[in-house]
């Protein structure tokens, strides 16, 4: 497809801090526009149980341990994920304008993927950025982690994952920051009060 032809915003913030949930809400409230959630992590949890794939136990080494899966494998299955959604609205009266918009959530989440991902596929018109506390973060987390099944959510994982956010990612917003494309949003509140700030963002993003 052509990469002009789409808008991207990254959607970051430490784990737990909402970025699911919010980009679900988002994609709600935008799909006049055929806004699109790509959730990095959950692309790469369904490669990881994909029948077939090589990558399988890379991932699952990965997410166990809260570090950071290759590049090529995560900008790969972005690019895919985008393509097939372009292609499957070319066919349906979506997308009249042509531009495919994302929401990347959880991604770039580390240096050499953001300046690929720029590189090579296309550049972001904005950086949401979803901050809170490390106690909010846990506290979610491990709510979450009754129920969900994730094999990250755990306190042993969670505790990797902060580390890998500190070292990898918060350099990733630093430069965003230093391009003047972070747009930050304190998501210590309820999923409501974020919501109202992230989608002042996203409609600033798209009109
Ligand atoms: N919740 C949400 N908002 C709330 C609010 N305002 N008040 C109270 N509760 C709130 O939310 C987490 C929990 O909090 C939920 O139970 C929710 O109901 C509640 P969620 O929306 O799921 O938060 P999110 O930020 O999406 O948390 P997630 O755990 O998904 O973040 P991670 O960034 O850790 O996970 P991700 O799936 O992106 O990545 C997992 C792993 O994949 C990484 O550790 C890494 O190993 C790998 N990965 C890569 O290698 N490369 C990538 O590019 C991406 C991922
Ligand atoms: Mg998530």
């Amino acid at each position: 497809f052509d990469h002009g032809k789409v808008t991207v915003i990254y959607v970051l913030g430490g784990p737990g801090a909402g970025k699911g949930t919010q980009c679900a809400n988002l994609v709600k409230d935008f799909g006049f526009c055929h806004l699109s959630a790509l959730p990095a992590g959950d692309l790469l949890r369904a490669e990881q149980n994909r029948e077939g794939s090589q990558f399988g136990s890379l991932i699952q080494t990965c997410i166990k341990e809260g570090t950071i899966v290759p590049m090529e494998v995560t900008i790969k299955l972005l690019d895919n994920a985008m393509q097939a959604a372009m292609a499957e609205n070319r066919l349906g009266d979506g997308w009249q304008d042509g531009r495919g918009r994302f929401l990347i959530d959880g991604f770039p989440r580390k240096m050499d993927q953001a300046v690929k991902f720029d590189e090579t596929v296309c550049l972001s018109s904005v950086v949401l950025y979803f901050s809170t506390t490390e106690e909010v973060l846990l506290e979610r987390l491990l709510v979450r982690g009754k129920t969900s099944g994730r094999e990250d959510d755990n306190v042993e994982s969670i505790k990797k994952r902060f580390r890998t956010y500190k070292l990898d990612t918060m350099p990733v917003i630093e430069y965003y920051t230093s391009q003047g494309k972070v747009a930050e949003v304190d998501s210590t509140g309820t999923v409501e009060e974020v919501h109202a700030l992230a989608a002042q963002v996203v409609r600033d993003a798209l009109t």
